[in-house]
């Protein structure tokens, strides 16, 4: 398939993409599919003001009606599977099955917001009263904005919008101004859907503002946006928690990601191989949850690593749109460039590297592919407590299970981790309070690929916020607690007289 036709697939018209001030380049080749006008300041200001008249709506529109809207959304995504599947490739780079893979995301969590549409549940709770009732109430909260990164351009966006949607909040997405034709698809889709739905779905209700970090700026600083929910860098991070916390309204933070896998003596290391390859190689090591550290204890590690090493060697580096090709490229050449700083500052401090580089350049000169690296470290030195978006894979030994929690969870990053061992001591104290201190834990799976189901984010500088499933809901909605006299008398609380 061509761009266009890829493009056409998803119904974008490429007609409409060009002459704008923003140029979008694909990471499959450096060419530049469009160039879009950018929403401005004052664009971002009128959405706002149309997702408040929204809300005023859509609050009043029934929790399982809204599930109803989520529902379609949810048959359309699964129609347009494919092409937009197809069109995340040629958005952010990573390979087809990938792409797929993140649409799949969206349609299972808008089915899991379809069914949470009829049980947002709130409490009853004992009054110390008497003739008193209290109950726990959740109802819609504001406006959320989303502001989402370039490698899951779709994915997080649903993992947010379902929920409020059916939560009762507008939605106002900002897309990595790196990926900005998912979106544009996407909110295509949801356009078509709410126009279908007829007039409980009002105008506003979901948006789209193509462009720069002033737009993310924007929902930060306006009173009308009561949510933002942000996913990216700790400094995009660190900006928008500022904003916010100047009108104290809420965010949810999911931010950057050091994850690392013990691997002990215990484990099923052919499993083990696999996993490690998965999680630190997919997406071109560009996932928030990609494995970058291994923690291997010494009795295996010179078992394990010639063969990691070896599996490396054979990985199927190239075109995404191509089947059977496992590495994709980078999102540009400016990330091939920090993986190079990274791997000189680990040799510099006593680092083996294996792999790693620039390749198919060539083929590909307006790209940025890179060989996945593997680096034995003497020891978990400075560069291995930052997160590089790259395909780099830093390898220590470890001697105790202490030793290996303690340097597991000594960076200041704390979204997802994992053991490989088959030793139900060592795996339930890596669980335990005095174990992983992520958001995600995982055993004898690596820390990529969460399910929707369980709730998605992490501690420390990984921002503390949780998406997607569980009773992540809660974020999107506002708690009233109601207290209820159904009686002839006016006790007080805490028993105290006040008789005029
Ligand atoms: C991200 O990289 O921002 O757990 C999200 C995973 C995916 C989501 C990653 N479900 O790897």
């Amino acid at each position: 398939m061509t761009y266009t036709e890829i493009l056409k697939a998803a119904r974008l018209d490429p007609e409409t993409f060009r002459g704008g001030e923003l140029t979008v380049t694909t990471p499959v080749d450096g060419t530049e599919v469009a160039a879009l006008r950018q929403h401005t300041r004052a664009d971002a200001e009128a959405a706002i003001a149309r997702a408040a008249g929204a809300f005023d709506k859509w609050r009043r529109v029934p929790a399982p009606r809204r599930g109803e809207l989520v529902r379609r959304l949810g048959v359309a995504l699964r129609e347009e599977k494919e092409a937009l599947g197809r069109l995340v490739t040629l958005d952010c780079g990573k390979i087809v099955q990938e792409g797929l893979g993140e649409v799949q995301e969206m349609i299972d969590i808008c089915d899991f917001a379809v069914g949470l549409s009829r049980q947002l549940h709130g409490l009853t709770i004992a009054s110390e009263r008497p003739g008193h009732a209290m109950r726990e109430t959740w109802h819609p909260k504001g406006v959320c904005g989303v502001i989402t990164a370039f490698n899951f351009p779709v994915a997080p966006w649903s993992w947010n919008a379902a929920l409020a949607l059916v939560c009762g909040d507008p939605v106002i997405w900002k897309p990595s101004e790196k990926t900005p034709l998912t979106a544009l698809a996407v909110q295509g889709i949801c356009d078509r859907v709410c126009r279908d739905f007829g007039e409980d779905a009002p105008e506003g209700l979901i948006q789209t503002l193509v462009g720069g970090h002033e737009l993310g700026q924007a929902l930060s600083a306006s009173e009308d946006v009561a949510i933002v929910s942000a996913t990216g860098s700790v400094p995009m991070g660190r900006a928008v928690a500022g904003e916010m916390a100047k009108r104290l309204g809420r965010t949810i933070l999911e931010l950057g990601g050091n994850n690392g896998m013990i691997v002990a003596p215990s484990a099923d290391l052919e499993m083990a191989l696999r996993a490690i390859v998965f999680s630190a190689v997919g997406t071109a090591g560009q996932r928030c949850t990609t494995l970058r550290r291994l923690i291997v204890h010494e009795d295996i590690y010179d078992d394990l690593l010639p063969r990691l090493i070896a599996a490396y060697e054979t990985l199927p580096i190239g075109n995404p749109l191509e089947d059977g090709t496992l590495v994709g490229p980078l999102i540009d050449k400016a990330a091939a460039g920090a993986m190079a700083q990274a791997l000189k500052q680990a040799q510099a401090e006593g680092g083996t590297v294996h792999g790693g580089g620039a390749v198919l350049e060539d083929d590909f000169p307006g790209a940025a592919y890179v060989a996945p690296s593997i680096v034995e470290m003497p020891q978990q030195s400075a560069i291995m407590h930052h997160e590089t978006f790259a395909p780099i894979l830093y390898a220590v030994k470890y001697k105790t299970l202490e030793e290996a929690i303690a340097l597991h969870n000594a960076v200041p990053q704390g979204l997802s981790s994992c053991i490989f061992s088959t030793d139900l001591r060592e795996t339930e104290t890596f669980l335990s309070a005095v174990g992983s201190d992520c958001g995600i834990a995982n055993v004898n799976i690596g820390p990529s690929g969460a399910e929707i189901g369980g709730a998605f984010g992490g501690e420390k500088d990984t921002g503390g916020g949780r998406e997607s499933g569980s009773d992540a809901w809660k974020g999107y909605m506002r708690r009233q607690t109601q207290t209820i006299n159904y009686s002839r008398e006016l006790p007080l609380a805490q028993g105290i007289r006040f008789d005029i």
